[in-house]
């Protein structure tokens, strides 16, 4: 790995279902633009996967997915290391550290858990509720200093440089962990689901036409924009109108995302029309974008060798910085250790 870049970026994608493309533009694009000038570790977090229940076969089938999604969309596995989060030990070690660092208020504040148990919040596994504890452990174990990240990950983030300042004061260890910093792209970093503007496309939605998978072919693409909500009006000309059409504004968002034309061209451009032009512009540009990607994910996922392969030399590097931080904080917590 360059030496020379100083700073280092760590994120991951849940194995829980077929990606989509909010996670590709409020996560994996990012990803991929910040190989050049950062020490990037990108991972599969399949430990997080498993806070809400898992089929263990479609666990291991999603693990590959993620894998080949994010090399498809431009991840450089010889320049970033890839990996599956329970490959790399101490991600749990240190986790069960910050379980002991992180104030229950604290937890009790973290509004994913909230929505993510929903009113069946004593039958929620107690994984989703110190799901935060693991993603500080994530981040901190590699000491990363910058993460990109949808905004829903947020306060999960803020909680993360909580954990690590007061670790760092606890224990007297000034600077050992940094407090890293979110990088977040405000339009992008929340693509709603196309059937309802006030929840956020996600891969548990039981419905298929809420999100845009990133292996669905040109014609299912077609066929989502084509019934995906707008507005009885037409196109708006004041973004301050059109803030108020949530389903017209995250598909004007998904257009600016893919075509990285401003949103106010875009707006200047269908002004006053009924959507329907808009709509298959829009399909043009997601079918020319993802064409290549879901053409490039089906390919790898034909090979599972060379994934494994790369999983397995991403699993080594990782663990060589990962090892080295969890054998310090043992040190500086005050676990004896019994070496010969
Ligand atoms: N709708 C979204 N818009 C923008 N960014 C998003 N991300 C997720 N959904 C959106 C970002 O993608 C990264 C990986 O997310 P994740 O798979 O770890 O978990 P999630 O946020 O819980 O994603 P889903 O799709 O909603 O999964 P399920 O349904 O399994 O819970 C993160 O950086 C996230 O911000």
């Amino acid at each position: 790995m360059n030496e020379i870049k100083k700073n280092t970026v760590l994120s991951g994608v849940q194995p829980s279902g077929n990606l989509h493309i909010g996670n590709y533009l409020g996560a994996i694009k990012n990803f991929v633009s910040m190989q050049s000038d950062y020490n990037c570790f990108f991972c599969i977090v399949d430990l997080h996967a498993i806070t809400v229940k898992q089929d263990p076969k479609i666990l291991k089938r999603n693990t590959l997915e993620v894998a080949a999604s994010y090399i498809a969309s431009g991840i450089d596995p010889k320049k970033s290391v890839v990996f599956n989060q329970s490959s790399v030990s101490a991600h749990s070690e240190l986790a069960w550290i910050f379980n002991c660092v992180t104030r229950m208020g604290w937890l009790n504040r973290m509004t994913q858990f909230k929505d993510k148990a929903g009113k069946d919040k004593e039958n929620a596994s107690s994984g989703l509720f110190i799901y935060p504890n693991l993603m500080a452990a994530d981040i901190l174990v590699y000491k990363a200093t910058h993460v990109p990240v949808g905004n829903d990950q947020k306060q999960h983030l803020e909680l993360t440089r909580d954990i690590a300042q007061k670790f760092n004061r606890d224990f007297n260890c000034e600077n050992f962990f940094p407090i890293p910093e979110p990088i977040i792209d405000k339009d992008i970093s929340r693509i709603m689901s196309l059937k309802d503007g006030g929840q956020k496309m996600s891969k548990s939605d039981l419905s298929e036409y809420s999100r845009i998978s990133l292996l669905d072919e040109s014609d299912e693409i077609i066929k989502k924009i084509k019934k995906a909500k707008t507005a009885d009006t037409v196109m708006p000309e004041k973004i301050e109108q059109i803030l108020k059409l949530s389903e017209v504004n995250n598909l004007l968002n998904i257009y600016a995302g893919f075509s990285g034309i401003e949103k106010e061209k875009l707006i200047a451009q269908y002004k006053g029309q009924n959507f329907s032009n808009f709509k298959s512009d829009l399909s043009d540009i997601l079918v020319e974008q993802m064409k290549p990607i879901t053409a490039e994910i089906k390919k790898l996922m034909q090979d599972k060798g060379y994934l494994i392969e790369i999983l397995l030399e991403g699993q080594n590097k990782a663990n060589e910085v990962a090892q080295k931080t969890i054998n310090d904080v043992y040190d500086i917590v005050g676990f004896l250790r019994n070496e010969t």
